[in-house]
């Protein structure tokens, strides 16, 4: 993966079926409408329930250059069959995730204010994400918000690909690629938005 496509879809497990929504169903439907880099994030499931759906998730985009990310469960990695994994602060550090997963899986860490990117831009990190750049309701425990001025900020001090998250929606993604992502990472703005539409604006 040189270059992250500009729509960075999670498929957050609780986010579906807080809405009634099947989590495999939601993955047809966003493969179908263009999604190449997809996140399995799932807070709930068992380990096995994980595994079980990585390998349908598989099956779902397999045959296309899609790259699978998974959230946290760096144990899971090497059989969950995808492409790289995407970790927190709180969770173990990169360097040791980095030895667990390998010198070519994606790996991508989250930040939330200027001296965590500072310190991931020096990490064997494949991008870098930040966030919440707007209010956000799917994740509870959020930091503050960091805004357009935030995600400018980031770009400034990393020159690795820079993912920005949170509250992002169609309506405001276009202004958060102009302040210096190269990628949006969006849950709600595409389970309650038109998919199809946002990775044709972003295409
Ligand atoms: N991480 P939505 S914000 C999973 O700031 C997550 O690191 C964040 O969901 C961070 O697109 C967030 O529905 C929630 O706002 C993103």
């Amino acid at each position: 993966m040189t270059q992250l496509p500009r729509l960075y879809a999670i498929l957050d497990a609780e986010s579906c079926a807080r809405r009634g929504l099947s989590l495999l169903e939601t993955a047809r439907a966003w493969r179908d409408a263009g999604v190449t880099l997809l996140q399995y994030r799932d807070k709930v499931a068992s380990d096995l329930g994980v595994l079980r759906n990585a390998a349908l998730l598989r099956e779902v985009f397999g045959g296309l250059e899609a790259t699978l990310i998974l959230n946290d469960r760096v144990h899971l990695f090497a059989d969950s069959g995808f492409d790289g994994v995407h970790v927190g602060q709180g969770d173990a550090s990169v360097a040791a995730v980095r030895a667990v997963i390998g010198p070519d899986a994606v790996l991508g860490v989250s930040t939330h204010n200027p001296a965590q990117v500072s310190a991931a831009d020096l990490l064997s990190v494949s991008y870098v994400a930040v966030g919440p750049v707007f209010a956000t309701s799917t994740k509870l425990d959020t930091e503050p918000v960091v805004g357009l001025d935030g995600v400018a900020l980031a770009r400034s001090l990393t020159r690795k690909p820079l993912v920005a998250i949170g509250g992002i929606t169609q309506a405001n993604a276009a202004a958060v690629l102009e302040a210096g992502a190269d990628s949006v990472a969006v849950i709600s703005g595409l389970l309650d938005g038109d998919v199809r539409g946002f990775v044709a604006a972003h295409r």
